[in-house]
């Protein structure tokens, strides 16, 4: 299953965590996490990404083991019965290879392929390949961020690493870029990087944004996890604006209906 990098897309997130941060354990069983998928692809997502390890703030690290019992047979499943690509949101190599070994087709790694061995195992997987920044790690890294320049900072080592993965063979087509909203950044952090999105996209590599319900929504807003539908689609067309072309989101359905406006303005022939 290939992915059009050429045109946005929506991906729709799937977690197979049972403390994942906003869908709380309530998908944690294969049955739920496979309703829920046929609730993201019947709503329009091009891209299912599938996660069995949190990486939200505070959470802590899964087994290798534990990861890949969550998370292979349900992209097993899905690629049977779906005809939506499936992305796996992990940072072992060994559970990318059992991932794409079940039939997944796009890789998206929070940690940018730096485990020993991952480029390796992405190079010869042949799927794009999504490469976001992160400053720490999930548990720890919201307590002290700090940049001298945050979006000069994170383009920079987001090229770094696709020259690191050029250099291993990886196909320069494969490469997308991710600025890691809420990853080791406080809420200026990440407006700057959502206001300058555009420095990320006219790298020429498809950029990925992930902002649905984060925490950042709820420090604009005052709003909780739940309630936070309207901010998350305010982002996602200041994203759109400033060229991302993935949206992984929670809400699939509004976000179609979102990129639909943003299109019909763009595309709108000239008076
Ligand atoms: C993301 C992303 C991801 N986010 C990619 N993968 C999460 N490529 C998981 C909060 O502040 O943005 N890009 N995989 C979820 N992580 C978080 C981080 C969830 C911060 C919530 C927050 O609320």
């Amino acid at each position: 299953m290939s992915i059009d990098l050429t045109r946005p897309q929506v991906m729709g997130i799937l977690n197979v965590t049972p403390d994942s941060f906003s869908d709380g354990g309530r998908f944690a069983s294969r049955e739920a996490a496979l309703r829920q998928a046929d609730r993201l692809i019947q709503a329009g997502a091009d891209i299912v990404d599938i996660g069995g390890e949190s990486t939200r703030p505070g959470a802590q690290p899964v087994a290798v083991d534990e990861e890949i019992e969550r998370v292979v047979p349900v992209i097993e499943v899905l690629c049977r019965h779906f005809d939506v690509p499936v992305s796996v949101d992990t940072s072992k190599p060994a559970v990318m290879r059992a991932a794409v070994e079940a039939g997944a087709g796009m890789l998206n790694d929070v940690n940018a392929l730096q485990a020993p061995g991952v480029v390796e195992v992405a190079v010869q997987a042949r799927v794009p390949v999504c490469l976001m920044h992160m400053q720490g790690e999930p548990r720890t890294m919201q307590q002290a961020p700090h940049y001298d320049d945050v979006v000069t900072e994170v383009r920079d080592f987001l090229l770094a690493r696709a020259g690191a993965c050029i250099e291993a063979g990886m196909s320069r087509d494969r490469i997308v870029l991710d600025p890691g909203f809420g990853f080791g950044k406080t809420l200026t952090h990440n407006l700057q990087l959502l206001k300058k999105l555009p420095v990320l996209a006219d790298t020429d590599y498809p950029v990925l944004v992930g902002i649905s319900r984060k925490s950042m929504l709820g420090a604009i807003t005052g709003r909780e996890v739940d309630e936070r539908l309207a901010g998350s689609l305010a982002a996602a067309v200041l994203a759109l604006e400033g060229g991302a072309r993935i949206l992984r989101v929670h809400d699939v359905a509004e976000t179609r209906d979102v990129l639909a406006v943003w299109k019909a303005v763009r595309d709108l022939a000239p008076q």
